[in-house]
């Protein structure tokens, strides 16, 4: 199939999961065009059968806001007529599914029919998509695309309390290349260069927004480094930063913490992880999660959203009430406090992540192309 992705090219989790998905698609054979923006941060490798396409938005000074919804559409016209693409697969549903619709309308005028399938990503729906501002438009692009599929059950029942909608909701998790987290694949999982041998390794990784709630992170770190030695890694830039660095040097533990800013290495700092924690206000999937599992890295995290379809309670780690930074701690102490409990919490991560292997849920996105395709 000839297959155009729409996403954020950004770090953000649905930008890396519609990345990951293109590129598994083309080494089943199918032909894919990223459309969008900036070259998606994960997209190393362009090869004959992927293809990056850039939507610019010039620049005009009457415009207090830049029409990308416009560019994209009039993008995504052209780049069909141009490789014959097929079905278009968009990735969180604001702006693209709404471009993607006007494009299907722009190509029909022209006899050319391309399905659309949405898939919802989690903020599109229960923080942004569910805005009175937006609603209307969300709802109307959701309800007219072929297919639509959500990344967790979660996530497809909050869309149906939040939004009036008609299409079928198909959930499709997010997926995972377990090679890539493969700790054996690494030589160079330098461990020892980030801590002292009895020093454990807490990690974090987010986008620094205060649905990630970065600040009770710092404050279970700040608890499990007063019972055991112990580091933090924390990987990401976003608006929390700077309280977060305020934070650490108030609680006086910045020579304890690690910031490595945007990482295009996560796997390499999971590789010498002993412990993740994602205390989320709400999380419709938490890749993040899933990607510290599939390193052997069990999690500590909030109860939110679809992270418990994810996260295991007591087998792959911990859950708590959002905030519960008492049992956070408490949880993430009886897990470091025991090599041997650890080591066992450790295996049972790997093995949960398995479910989430890429070679399971990709064959499933391409069904429902297939399905989609068939009926158009
Ligand atoms: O978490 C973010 O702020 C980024 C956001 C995105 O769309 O890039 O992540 C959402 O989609 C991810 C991929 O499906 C999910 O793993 C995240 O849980 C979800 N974030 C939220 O629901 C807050």
């Amino acid at each position: 199939m000839k297959i155009g992705i729409v996403c954020y090219p950004t770090f953000g989790g649905s930008g890396v999961v519609a990345t990951e998905l293109g590129l598994e698609l083309s080494k089943r054979g199918h032909e894919i065009h990223f459309i969008t923006y900036n070259q998606p941060v994960r997209l190393e490798l362009i090869s004959n059968n992927v293809h990056y396409h850039e939507v610019t938005v010039p620049e005009y000074p009457l415009f207090h806001y830049q029409p990308y919804e416009l560019a994209l559409s009039s993008k995504l016209v052209d780049m069909v007529k141009l490789h014959n693409i097929e079905i278009l697969h968009v990735h969180y549903a604001i702006p693209h599914a709404y471009a993607a619709y006007m494009a299907k309308k722009m190509l029909k005028e022209e006899g050319i029919h391309v399905p659309i399938v949405t898939t919802l990503h989690g903020t599109d729906i229960t923080l942004v998509g569910s805005h009175p501002f937006y609603k209307p438009a969300v709802t109307f692009s959701i309800n007219k695309s072929d297919a639509v599929t959500a990344v967790s059950q979660s996530l497809k029942d909050d869309t149906l309390r939040l939004f009036d909608i008609k299409s079928t909701i198909n959930v499709v998790p997010n997926f995972i290349d377990l090679e890539k987290y493969n700790n054996h694949s690494f030589t160079d999982c330098q461990r020892h260069i980030m801590a002292n041998e009895d020093e454990k390794i807490i990690t974090h990784i987010s986008n620094l927004r205060p649905v990630k709630r970065a600040h009770d992170v710092i404050s279970v770190f700040y608890n499990i480094q007063k019972q055991i030695p112990a580091k933090l890694m924390f990987i990401g830039e976003g608006p929390e930063k700077e309280n977060i660095e305020k934070q650490c040097a108030d609680l006086g533990i910045l020579d304890r913490v690690i910031f490595f800013g945007r990482s295009n290495e996560i796997d390499k700092i999971l590789c010498f992880s002993d412990l993740f924690l994602l205390p989320s206000l709400t999380e419709s999937f938490g890749l993040a999660a899933l990607e510290a599992m599939a390193s052997g890295v069990p999690v500590i995290s909030s109860n939110t959203g679809g992270i418990p379809e994810v996260n295991v309670h007591g087998y792959s780690g911990f859950l708590s009430d959002v905030g519960d930074i008492d049992d956070m701690t408490k949880n993430a102490l009886h897990i470091l406090s025991d090599d041997e409990r650890l080591k066992t919490f450790k295996d049972n991560a790997r093995k949960e992540s398995l479910k989430f292997d890429l070679h399971k849920i990709v064959p499933q996105y391409e069904a429902i192309y297939q399905d989609t395709l068939s009926k158009c």
